[in-house]
């Protein structure tokens, strides 16, 4: 017998995709629709949680079926990332050009400058957006600022020698970041440790220093024992943030 609809147990609603996740597709679907082309032979991918829908998108668009197609990780999420989707995976020494690398970012500003190295992967994400042709940063609307520091208040991620770091934390109090501090991990004791082998250093700066990123930028890896700093200036070509209301802005 079949029980009345109105006894009949509440289906459990299926959770709805929360709005920051569905933006965080939006953007990662555009940007590979539009920068992943039929020509290009190596991809980087970067880290974070936008860049796992840059892979959904390539693998649902059979953009991974082209057998010489190699995918370049900006360190081990992404590789996990990479190989999981049964992706060919491929090194940057192997493939030192790359076409077209597609990342996240902690915040971006009104010029494409960028704040990135929240999950303390900037070094090997630089070198990959240097390497390729075409880089461009996807992200949720929560990224898109005029000025770098206006959301992303943690600071700007600094990866440093651990010979070096208390030398840098001082230095880095010198020159306008009287806060920074080393950043320290969550799940054990001790600092982050990147897969570098290096600490994170995050040092937030007054908003009219972080109004001139590349000025910043200059400074801070002139400070003897800075590996990399987590400020990408004048490299991406564009950037895609899913918006609220489901739309896409592109910068
Ligand atoms: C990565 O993306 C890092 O540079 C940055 O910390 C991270 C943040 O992006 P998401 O919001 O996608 O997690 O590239």
């Amino acid at each position: 017998t079949s029980t009345p609809p109105a006894l009949a147990s509440p289906q459990p609603q299926a959770s709805p995709v929360p709005v920051v996740e569905k933006a965080k597709r939006l953007a990662a679907w555009t940007a590979v629709d539009r920068h992943v082309l039929p020509e290009h032979k190596v991809i980087g991918i970067g880290s974070g949680s936008t860049v796992p829908f840059v892979v959904e998108r390539i693998v649902s668009q059979g953009k991974a079926v082209n057998k010489d197609r190699v995918f370049i990780p900006t360190g081990f999420q992404s590789k996990e990332l990479i190989v999981n989707a049964k992706l060919l995976l491929g090194d940057v020494d192997q493939y030192p050009v790359i076409d077209v690398t597609i990342d996240g970012a902690d915040e971006v500003d009104h010029d494409l400058n960028a704040i990135k190295g929240g999950g303390a992967c900037h070094l090997r994400e630089k070198v990959l957006a240097e390497a390729a042709d075409t880089f461009v940063i996807v992200a949720d609307y929560r990224k898109n600022s005029e000025v770098l520091g206006t959301n992303w208040t943690q600071g700007v991620p600094i990866e440093v020698a651990p010979f070096a770091y208390a030398k840098v934390l001082q230095n880095l109090h010198l020159i306008g970041s009287p806060k920074a501090t080393l950043r320290m991990a969550k799940a054990k004791a001790g600092p982050v440790v990147s897969d570098n082998g290096n600490f994170i250093i995050d040092a937030p700066f007054p908003r009219e220093m972080m109004q001139d990123p590349y000025t910043l930028l200059t400074r801070i890896k002139m400070l003897t024992g800075v590996v990399e700093v987590g400020l990408f200036c004048h490299m991406a070509k564009a950037a895609y943030f899913g918006n609220e209301d489901g739309s896409v802005l592109i910068k």
